[in-house]
């Protein structure tokens, strides 16, 4: 051991014994380095071309068309190989050329292979080809921040998670003059194309400045980044062009394999239930995704929520000769019972534990909240409009915007006006927890979204959920079952009869029920001295025998939570094989567009939902894939994200198999465990289960 001085810890960190302890390049690192992703074959000839594939249609939005003008008419191009390239072909493709690359939104594991693949390609057409990336994402491009990407650099972080290498951020570049300022920088470091990695607000994005670009002859390619996976193109007859978008299944093997051990947990400990809020800002793709990874007790999905018809009370309503508006989509009150009803299914299993998924959007999609939503967003832009200042620098504590907002409903009660915030919505406003007006009220993201990750969706329902149960079970009706073996054996251990007793505490003791039921009536200590003395089991004035004080209490069930958040964690992840794959062969992509001088197109892989042999590599055309939205209060042109389809065969098989999942009944739970990311092994090159199952639907 050495001695106590700098000097003695220096020499002993300094071994190679405790070097080879301490080094922060573990064998997985170094393994993920060396790993060469396979190329699709179209890259394995010396040069590539693009063919236009016209079998593919999109509807086109004449607002795009107004606005898109010069790539408007792109159409879906392939990549081919070209083995004979003649000399003409061969100079432009191996033109000198200078390419910037930025990442915009956040984080998806294989960014840095994106930039990998286009580097290697670049540099095996023309060795001088010189890579630019711009750091901190579009900031970069304002402040004209960039580096110079070598060998170095990529060669340390390939097959790696994050951003690190150039960093990224979530400005838009929305304004003429920031349109302007891009358009110059771009000039003066001389670029020839531009690279945007990012989700579906960046792709558009990416499609407004290649209009910008075009006639500085800039190109602009965009790249499908998202953990969200709401980046997925069809064109208008349903055929696929880009099953996913990058990120997504690190992210949700990542999350599954950490929910599954909460699944390992909680069937150890039998006593919590852990909630478990997933990513995905709107959609519910994630969510889906770690429910067919783990199989947990209870998922929700956001999509299923505004689809949701109360019969019950259309019916109600038809019977009185009115309409119910307020049957269609489900209501945070409803949704709460669902749940309560599903965690008194299974205590009455005697499983008073389990595991819930619940999706980050989840809220987007209940009608009530998105009532708030939309009018919230909209008083904001419109006072950032009217103000030289900005909504959230004027109004920083909760209390002053609740104050802002009691006076625009005063005004539209004193002026009889019409307003977008009236007495109504501050009295339902009011009654909505602090922390969650706080989180409706956050910042707007710089693209006008609302933020869900920063409000505590989780601790929203599950509030509700725990009020709820409170009430049930004042009511008698959330109890735990047991089994009539233990109960027994229980009460014959003590020298009790169990017959004698067992119809006086469960309401279905003669039955063949796999668990009692503890009578509703049993509430309380106090209610079973009644039902004791009531059934002259026990005098008025005799204590309850201690053995049916135990049995009493087994049935009484707590419900505890553990909260957690799967987010952030799965996004810095390093990549899966599948990612890591994708994303090198998206790269490859960037370059071969680029080299034929597309702009305005996406770079995608065909057939991500088939085996690697299969992939192939294609451009998007992005205009045509924009519509109007609602941003910052206002229509805008952007690309449609893709939310949960309930007709995919993913969705229709969770939905089918969900109350297995649940195991309100005797037996083993149903959990799966997909195990960690591995990045070697048998199951290295799987892919996302809702990919695969979505194919075999198709295939069928
Ligand atoms: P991108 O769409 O930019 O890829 O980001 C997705 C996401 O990870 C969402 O799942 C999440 O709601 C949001 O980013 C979190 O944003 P932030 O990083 O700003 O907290």
């Amino acid at each position: 051991m050495p001695n106590n001085t700098e000097t003695g810890q220096n020499a002993f960190l300094e071994t190679p014994e405790v070097q080879k302890v301490i080094t922060p390049f573990t064998t997985d690192y170094h393994e993920r380095l060396n790993f060469k992703p396979p190329a699709c074959d179209a890259f394995n000839a010396q040069a590539t071309r693009l063919a236009v594939d016209p079998q593919f249609e999109f509807y086109i939005h004449s607002a795009a068309k107004d606005a898109l003008p010069h790539i408007i008419g792109n159409k879906v191009q392939r990549v081919m190989p070209e083995d004979t390239p003649d000399d003409a072909f061969k100079k432009e493709f191996a033109k000198k050329r200078t390419i910037g690359i930025v990442f915009s939104g956040g984080p998806a594991p294989g960014g840095h292979n994106v930039i990998a693949g286009l580097f290697d390609a670049m540099k095996k057409a023309n060795p001088e080809n010189r890579l630019l990336g711009f750091i901190l994402g579009p900031d970069g491009i304002l402040e004209n921040d960039v580096v110079e990407l070598n060998q170095e650099i990529i060669d340390a972080h390939r097959n790696l998670g994050g951003f690190s290498m150039i960093k990224t951020g979530r400005t838009k570049i929305d304004s003429k003059d920031k349109m302007t300022l891009a358009r110059e920088n771009c000039k003066k470091l001389g670029l020839d194309a531009i690279v945007v990695v990012g989700g579906d607000d960046s792709n558009t994005n990416a499609a407004f400045l290649a209009q910008e670009l075009f006639d500085d002859h800039i190109q602009v390619i965009g790249v499908p980044k998202t953990i969200d996976g709401d980046i997925q193109v069809k064109d208008k007859n349903n055929h696929i062009l880009c099953a996913m978008s990058f990120g997504f299944h690190t992210a949700a093997r990542s999350f599954a394999s950490n929910i599954s051990n909460l699944c390992t947990d909680c069937s150890s400990d039998v006593k919590y239930w852990h909630v478990c809020k997933v990513m995905g800002r709107v959609a519910s793709h994630l969510a889906l995704e770690v429910a067919l990874q783990v199989h947990p007790n209870l998922c929700m999905i956001g999509e299923e929520m505004a689809d949701y018809i109360d019969s019950e009370r259309i019916k109600k309503a038809e019977a009185e000769g009115t309409t119910d508006y307020t049957a269609y989509g489900m209501t945070l009150r409803h949704l709460s019972r669902v749940i309560c009803n599903a965690i008194v299914r299974r205590a009455e299993a005697g499983k008073n534990y389990g595991v819930i998924v619940i999706p980050e959007g989840l809220l987007e999609f209940i009608n009530e909240i998105q009532v708030f939503i939309i009018k919230l967003n909209t008083i904001i832009a419109d006072y950032n409009q009217t103000h030289d200042t900005d909504f959230h620098s004027d109004f920083i504590t909760l209390d002053e915007k609740l104050d802002y907002l009691r006076r625009l409903a005063r005004y539209s009660r004193e002026h009889s006006a019409f307003t977008i915030w009236n007495t109504r919505d501050d009295d339902l406003f009011s009654d909505i927890p602090a922390f969650f007006q706080e989180g409706l009220l956050t910042e707007r993201d710089s693209h006008g979204n609302f933020q869900f990750s920063q409000v505590e969706t989780e601790k929203v329902v599950m509030g509700l959920v725990k009020d709820y149960l409170k009430i049930r079970q004042e009511q008698g009706r959330y109890k735990i079952g047991l089994k009539p073996e233990w109960y027994r054996k229980t009460l014959k251990r003590e020298g009790f009869d169990p017959d004698y007793y067992g119809p006086v505490l469960f309401k279905n003791y003669q039955s063949d029920d796999p668990y009692l039921l503890a009578k509703d009536s049993l509430i309380s200590i106090k209610t079973l001295n009644q039902e004791l003395v009531r059934c002259k089991v026990i005098g008025k004035n005799d204590d309850i025998p201690p053995v049916i004080l135990r049995i009493f209490k087994a049935t009484v069930p707590k419900f505890k939570t553990q909260v957690h958040f799967y987010g952030y964690d799965g996004r810095g992840n390093d990549p899966t094989w599948f990612d890591s794959t994708y994303t090198y062969n998206l790269g490859l992509t960037v370059f071969s567009l680029i080299a034929a001088g597309a702009t305005g197109q996406m770079a995608a892989i065909q057939n991500l939902e088939k085996d690697f042999e299969n992939w192939e590599p294609i451009g998007i055309p992005i205009a045509p894939l924009m519509h109007l939205e609602e941003r910052k209060g206002k229509l805008a042109l952007v690309i449609e994200r893709t939310v949960v389809d309930l007709d995919s065969p993913a969705f229709k098989a969770v939905e089918a198999i969900r109350d297995k999942w649940l195991a309100a009944e005797p037996g083993p739970d149903q959990y799966r465990f997909p195990g960690p990311i591995r990045f070697s092994g048998g199951s290295v090159d799987s892919k996302p289960l809702t990919l695969t199952l979505n194919n075999l639907g198709v295939e069928k």
